[in-house]
């Protein structure tokens, strides 16, 4: 079956009430739902492989609580400069031939500075030339740099809302809600595909979840991607720090998993990405995400800063579970 990015058509008006009775469900008959929805909309065998590199690591003016790059963290993550091209395009060769379909780029900017545009822009070039799929992660953009990046042949932009907007302010004060929402404006306007989703497991209510995955699914378009991240705990992060304290606020992998369901029901024609956290989950709880509609992963055994699976254990549990890398040819397709 040919996978396919939200249509028009794809229900944007869903009520929080509707979005928190599908977490209510008793979790058989949410994920069974979930699974059904995944059936009807996409390949259940197949797994999108996206592979990350932080292309300017650290000494980020932005101070989000859970990030080991913000300048505000005591983390040890050393500030670099942004990466020479030649090297990005060696790293993402490294990943096509691992069997990777994307190759994400993020930088730990609060926005880029015009002159790092001519840089990105080779990037993203050179990338695509390789025949990969291209993402970039780089903070806010103007619609000038949004169109920029979208003639230079950028595919997706990562910009996470990361949390619900009653929430946002407790995770991050030096930008809004709304300031998100605008660079997805642009980055949409701009004819991009969107890559949008957020973090669980910071110590938030399952009210603050109910009002994270309400917040995308009713964009105006659904995201084509929906990374749903648990939280990597960092020590010197304000959320690393006070979930070492408590460990009992950390997500169990029950609740991850209705997440992952709930986010596949309500944006049926999205990719689901089973993203950070990945590494301590087990092959059961991954399992069960799988099941309730993850359909894509980060592969390789780095995330930006954070460790990841691994391509040796990634394979190891494919061959378990019965699951394939989606190749670029499918992904194509899709897209088509
Ligand atoms: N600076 C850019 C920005 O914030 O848009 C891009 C990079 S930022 C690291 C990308 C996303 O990674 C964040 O929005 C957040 O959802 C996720 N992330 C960062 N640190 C994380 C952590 N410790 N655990 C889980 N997810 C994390
Ligand atoms: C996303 O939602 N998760 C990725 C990607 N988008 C850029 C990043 C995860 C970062 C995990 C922590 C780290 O590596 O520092
Ligand atoms: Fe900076 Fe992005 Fe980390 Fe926030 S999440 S501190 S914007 S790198």
């Amino acid at each position: 079956m040919a996978e396919a990015g939200p249509t028009a058509s794809a229900r944007t008006d869903w009520r929080r009430e509707e979005i928190a009775a599908l977490f209510d469900l008793p979790f058989t008959e949410l994920v069974f739902r979930a699974a059904e929805t995944h059936r009807a909309f996409h390949d259940a065998g197949a797994v999108q492989l996206s592979t990350l590199l932080s292309v300017k690591t650290g000494g980020c003016p932005e101070d989000c609580g859970y990030c080991s790059q913000s300048a505000s963290a005591t983390s040890g993550v050393k500030a670099t400069r942004l990466m020479d091209v030649q090297a990005v395009l060696q790293s993402a060769a490294c990943a096509r031939d691992a069997g990777s379909s994307r190759f994400c780029m993020g930088a730990a900017w609060r926005n880029p500075k015009d002159r790092d545009m001519p840089a990105i822009i080779e990037m993203v070039k050179g990338v695509r030339a390789m025949g990969m799929e291209t993402c970039m992660t780089l903070g806010m953009l103007t619609a000038d740099q949004a169109r920029m990046l979208a003639d230079a042949g950028l595919d997706y932009y990562n910009h996470n809302i990361d949390t619900s907007p009653e929430r946002y302010g407790d995770v991050i004060t030096t930008r809004t809600f709304e300031d998100r929402l605008q660079t997805l404006d642009h980055v949409r306007d701009a004819g991009m595909n969107v890559c949008c989703g957020g973090i669980v497991g910071m110590g938030e209510t399952r009210e603050d979840r109910v009002g994270f995955i309400h917040a995308l699914a009713t964009l105006p378009r659904h995201p084509e991607s929906v990374p749903v991240n648990a939280l990597v705990p960092v020590k010197g992060t304000v959320l690393g720090d006070m979930l070492a304290d408590t460990p009992l606020a950390r997500i169990d992998e029950i609740e991850f998993v209705r997440t992952v369901a709930v986010a596949r029901i309500t944006m049926p024609e999205s990719m689901v990405r089973l993203s950070a956290g990945r590494e301590s989950m087990s092959d059961a709880g991954q399992a069960l995400c799988f099941l309730a509609g993850a359909n894509s992963i980060f592969t390789g055994d780095r995330l930006l800063t954070a460790p990841n699976a691994g391509d040796d254990a990634d394979g190891a549990l494919f061959a378990r579970l019965g699951l394939r890398p989606m190749v670029l040819d499918d992904v194509r397709e899709a897209a088509e």
